[in-house]
């Protein structure tokens, strides 16, 4: 447990031992003056500066002297002191109460109470019915907050159940996937360098909305700017006209789900022309040169609508270029075929001579080195699998997309209690309608969470933590995909309220509760270590993790708050990677296997002339997955959660733009306002998912500001990558009018 006051602002010994002289305190109430912050709302990490009137922030800006964000911001980041003066926010325990009449309050508790009932519930349902019957969610903020990567991971694995799930399975894991088969590290994801790129090949992402995603690189317009001006091409693959392909120098409509066949007929130009320069320490790659063949460019035009031209022209000005990087993302990782795509894009960099190339793509080499010095996992696959579906773990983790029949299907290892942080599963993964049935049909869950949502208000005890701007950060996974190595310590701008807990000792207080009720499994040695490792705070952490990397010290950090420069991204091939035998096998068995689901679902094409169309997703600027809906500084202005449909597939339907229409899959329907935009390709429709806010219409703490429709009440999660992430994109729909 921990020592001292936890209402303090600085509440454990640890704390004050690690920070000395160097300290930069919270503000205090009458603070007027600036400070500086950062900004964990997405993976850009811009550094910000806040205008403090009397303790209130009165203004937001970049930070020109970060080194990595160079005085960037984008609206989310204005926005962000919104959600720490937010009245909707929560701030202690809640507990939900059903009178006899069905209706459901609220009701505070104390924290030690509140503990106490969660550590209860949790054994009892651990001890009744096995380790396995606790099913653990971790959405993505958990990503962005320091306290839940030093301590939020310890509890889940002190849990020891399988059912563990996360918004990764709904995000990346191709990723992950492709670089542990790779590179022997999960998380050893290369990043285009692209300060220093003149070709720059863009599938399925959109930075200019996203602000980058697996390639931290705040100021993404700039950038771009910069690699026009100096000559460079930046060509994007994607089945609608973003703001990304808007600036791009080439952008191409590519139907959605098709883009192995794109890409791996690309990979055949480059084998037929004799492009290939792959660096010495790469195996197999006649092997890839075999499998490419049946991939020709016309028949990956006859599947995905790009031409056989383009396909050929792209591979060869990859090739030709000085320096080219591959990049694809979400519309690349959440679809049937993810990992080949994942697959495709590295043997792309990697035949071309690209790969650790400067103006390639690069591995960073942050000051704390999560890959090397196996901070987190390699990685492993198939270690286990689901009870129902049987569906394979990835790195400790199940495919969100089965969470549901784990609730439902009874027997042995049905998941009956839940523990989410960070999360809002409902709204962000496949048919979180039904999702949301089970979870109300729970014995116990708990929530970590700052806000009532669609997810939480299920839950029998949420609790909140306190908000970015209260809390100390630093970016252990972002500085890993940053386009720059750069080291920042950002300590709290605002003191912790009274009565608030840091999400870390949320989850140091309820793991230390659960061990002492699940008896001494454990040996007195381990029991110290976690003990000591569960009450350090982040910063000491963080202090203890910098010594073991060598190249900034916390107290150069403190002495730096805008964040310390550690130069461009450098070669580090093959030393760095983390295979037994320092080589990649470019064609791993697990991923070549794909090859022939690949080539059957060839073979079933849809048929022409149907009435589909096919769904993708979409991300505006002003969208923060499925939260920040109650900021009015965020939601103001045109509505954006329309269906947007090309006019000629709105005019074959005799609907007209702006009214309602039905959307329909199989596995529900939605009714929402289409929009016709020839941005979209011909026979592609598209919706945002983080929408759906309204619940038996009342609005949730989450969102007062706007409500429309979840897209995923209509994705579908019997649709996997191999990897077992969800499949968002090319979901089949019809759309008719609202009869
Ligand atoms: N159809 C479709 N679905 C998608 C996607 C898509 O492209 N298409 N994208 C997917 C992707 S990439 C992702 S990452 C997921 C996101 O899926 P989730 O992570 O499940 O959802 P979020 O909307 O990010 O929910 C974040 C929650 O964290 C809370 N929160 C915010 N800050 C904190 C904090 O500091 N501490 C705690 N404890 N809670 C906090 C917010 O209140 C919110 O409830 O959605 C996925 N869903
Ligand atoms: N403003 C804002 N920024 C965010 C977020 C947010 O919600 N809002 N979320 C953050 C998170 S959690 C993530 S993971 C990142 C994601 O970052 P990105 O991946 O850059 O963001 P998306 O907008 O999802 O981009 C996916 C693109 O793929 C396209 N697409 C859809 N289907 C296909 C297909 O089959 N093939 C191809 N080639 N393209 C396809 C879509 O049209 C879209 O332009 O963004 C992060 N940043
Ligand atoms: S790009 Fe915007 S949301 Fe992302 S970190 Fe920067 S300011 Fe925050
Ligand atoms: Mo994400």
């Amino acid at each position: 447990m921990l020592s001292g006051d936890p209402d303090g602002a600085w509440s454990d010994p640890w704390h004050d031992a690690s920070v000395g002289l160097l300290t930069i305190s919270p503000v205090s109430d009458d603070f007027t003056g600036t400070r500086l912050g950062v900004c964990n709302l997405c993976e850009a990490i811009c550094g910000i500066r806040l205008t403090i009137e009397r303790g209130e922030v009165t203004a937001i800006r970049g930070n020109d002297a970060d080194p990595l964000s160079r005085g960037y911001i984008c609206p989310k980041g204005v926005s962000m002191a919104d959600v720490y003066t937010d009245p909707d926010r929560l701030k202690r325990p809640i507990r939900r109460v059903t009178d006899d009449a069905g209706d459901t309050t609220w009701v505070e508790m104390d924290w030690d109470e509140a503990y106490d009932l969660v550590a209860d519930r949790l054994a009892a349902t651990i001890t009744e019915h096995g380790r396995n019957s606790v099913g653990v969610y971790l959405g993505n903020p958990s990503a962005h907050s320091l306290g839940s990567q030093t301590h939020g991971t310890a509890l889940v694995k002190s849990l020891r159940t399988r059912n563990r799930f996360s918004a990764s399975s709904v995000d990346q894991i191709p990723h992950q996937l492709v670089s542990w088969q790779l590179y022997g590290h999960q998380l050893m994801i290369p990043v285009p360098d692209i300060d220093r790129t003149s070709y720059f090949l863009v599938v399925g992402a959109n930075p200019m909305a996203s602000n980058g995603s697996l390639m931290t690189v705040p100021d993404f317009p700039a950038r771009v700017r910069e690699l026009k001006a100096r000559g460079g091409q930046m060509v994007v693959l994607d089945p609608r006209r973003t703001e990304t392909a808007k600036v791009a120098t080439a952008h191409h409509f590519v139907r959605p789900g098709t883009d192995a066949v794109v890409l791996l007929a690309m990979l055949n130009v480059l084998f037929t022309d004799g492009l290939t320069t792959p660096p010495p320490y790469v195996d197999h790659v006649d092997r890839v040169r075999e499998l490419v063949t049946a991939f020709t460019p016309e028949g990956a035009e006859a599947h995905s609508g790009v031409p056989a031209d383009v396909i050929r022209q792209v591979a060869r000005d990859f090739a030709a270029a000085d320096a080219a990087a591959a990049y694809g993302r979400v519309g690349v990782s959440t679809q049937g075929f993810g990992s080949v795509c994942q697959w495709a894009i590295q043997c792309l960099n990697l035949l071309t001579g690209n790969l650790d190339r400067p103006g390639g793509v690069m591995f960073p080499e942050p000051a704390i080195d999560i890959v090397g010095r196996r901070i987190i996992g390699q990685g492993h696959f198939d270690a286990w699998r689901s009870r129902v579906r049987d569906s394979p773990e990835f790195a400790g983790e199940l495919p969100v997309s089965v969470l549901r029949e784990e609730i439902e299907t009874e027997g042995d290892g049905q998941v009956r209690a839940m523990v989410t942080m960070a999360g809002n599963p409902v709204l962000s993964t496949p048919d979180g309608t039904s999702l949301a049935r089970a979870l109300a049909s729970i014995d116990f869950m708990v929530s970590i969470d700052i806000y009532l949502n669609e997810t939480t208000r299920h839950a029998d005890v949420i609790l909140p933590p306190t908000s970015a701007l209260e809390r100390d950060q630093y970016d252990l996974v972002f500085h890993n995909f940053a386009v720059r190595n750069t080291a920042r310590f950002t300590p709290a701008v605002f003191a912790k309220a009274k009565g608030q807990r840091h999400d870390w000792q949320i989850f140091s207080a309820l793991a230390s509760r659960l061990q002492s009720r699940l008896g001494d499994e454990l040996p007195l040695k381990a029991r110290v270590l976690s003990w000591a490792r569960m009450t350090a705070s982040p910063a000491v952490v963080v202090t203890g993790l910098l010594l073991t990397g060598r190249k900034v010290s916390m107290r150069q950090l403190r002495a730096h708050p805008a964040g310390v420069d550690l130069g461009p991204l450098q070669p580090t091939m093959p030393a760095r990677l983390q295979t037994n035998n320092k080589r990649i096998d470019l064609a791993p068995a697990l991923l070549v296997g794909d090859l022939d689901r690949l080539h059957a679902s060839l073979e079933e094409s849809p048929s022409q002339g149907t009435d589909e169309l096919l769904l993708i997703g979409r991300r505006h600027q002003q969208d923060c997955n499925s939260w920040l809906h109650n900021t009015a500084r965020l939601t103001r202005g045109k509505p954006r959660h329309h269906l947007l449909m090309h006019p000629d597939d709105l005019v074959a339907r005799g609907l007209t733009d702006g009214g309602r229409v039905t959307v329909t899959s199989r596995v529900g329907s939605v009714e929402v306002e289409a929009t016709g935009v020839d941005d979209m390709m011909p026979g592609v429709v598209s919706l945002p998912h983080g929408y759906g806010h309204q619940v038996d219409g009342t609005r949730l703490g989450n969102a007062r500001q706007v409500a429309g429709v979840s897209i995923n009440d209509l994705t579908d999660p019997d649709k996997l990558d191999i990897s077992g992430n969800a499949a968002f994109n090319g979901v089949p729909v019809t759309v008719s009018a609202v009869q």
